[in-house]
């Protein structure tokens, strides 16, 4: 089982993509199970075959440690930890051919708490995996909405230390000619690093400039594409790049 993570900021579309994705993937004849991480999602837009709110929800850890929302979305994410061989187990029985995790909403509680990384690397033990980092494209589209972009992605990437695809979600919402360009900046962040050097002032201007040449000088496997998860557009394009990852694991695998 390949187990592809969908991680963003909050509203990036990662429920959304994992829906329309696992669909197209089912369309396509491939076994999918479907895993919501989400003990505190209200609604989602598809039935997952896995569910963290089988294991623990929000409301009831409210209810039970006397929580307000924020602490018990944080406690909702620590006692899902202590049920991740469980859940792994369940995954496994389904014997799909792609795991699809769709994360917490606020990606700080899967990204950047000890909990998200222990449920990561337990589900994904002995089997391959990688990371969809979700960018908004309106976002993405501004100049320092893109490095701010870039700087999160690279976070997530360290973090977790998978495979990491750049996925921009919503390319209904851009032109194909801005989409086009867009992809073609961050596969080439020294023309970004020109950008900031024009639309920047001082100590940022250099923060950025740094950063976008680093990123280019070190020339990462990263690859990039772009989605419509409500337009079905390039799902078939994710799907062939998982697969070389897949395929070609260790290539795709940064290591510091
Ligand atoms: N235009 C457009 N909107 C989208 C797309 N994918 C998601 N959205 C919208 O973006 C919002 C957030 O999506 P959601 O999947 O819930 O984001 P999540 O918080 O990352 O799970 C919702 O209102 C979606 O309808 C897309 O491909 N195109
Ligand atoms: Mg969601």
């Amino acid at each position: 089982m390949f187990f592809t993570f969908l991680i963003g900021p909050a509203g990036s579309g990662k429920s959304t993509l994992a829906s329309a994705f696992s669909d197209w993937l089912l369309d396509q004849g491939f076994d999918v199970a479907l895993v919501n991480l989400d003990p505190g999602a209200e609604w989602l837009p598809y039935r997952p075959d896995v569910d963290a709110r089988d294991y623990v929800t929000v409301q009831e850890v409210m209810e039970r440690y006397d929580l307000g929302p924020n602490g018990a979305m944080i406690a909702a994410s620590d006692l899902l930890a202590v049920k991740a061989i469980d859940l792994r187990e369940e995954i496994s029985g389904l014997k799909a051919d792609y795991a699809i995790i769709d994360t917490p909403g606020q990606m700080e509680l899967f990204a950047f708490r000890a909990s998200g990384l222990h449920i990561a690397q337990t589900l994904t033990k002995g089997g391959g995996s990688a990371i969809l980092f979700l960018a908004d494209v309106v976002l993405a589209s501004k100049p320092t909405g893109l490095i701010s972009t870039l700087f999160l992605a690279a976070s997530v990437q360290f973090r977790f230390l998978f495979p990491q695809i750049m996925v921009l979600t919503k390319s209904d919402l851009l032109k194909q000619e801005e989409l086009t360009y867009l992809v073609h900046l961050i596969e080439n962040p020294e023309e970004l690093a020109l950008i900031a050097e024009e639309s920047l002032k001082g100590v940022y201007r250099e923060m950025a400039m740094r950063f976008c040449n680093m990123l280019s000088d070190l020339n990462l496997p990263i690859p990039v594409t772009h989605v419509s998860a409500v337009k079905n557009e390039g799902l078939d394009r994710l799907y062939s790049i998982l697969q070389r990852i897949s395929a070609g694991g260790e290539d795709f695998v940064v290591h510091y």
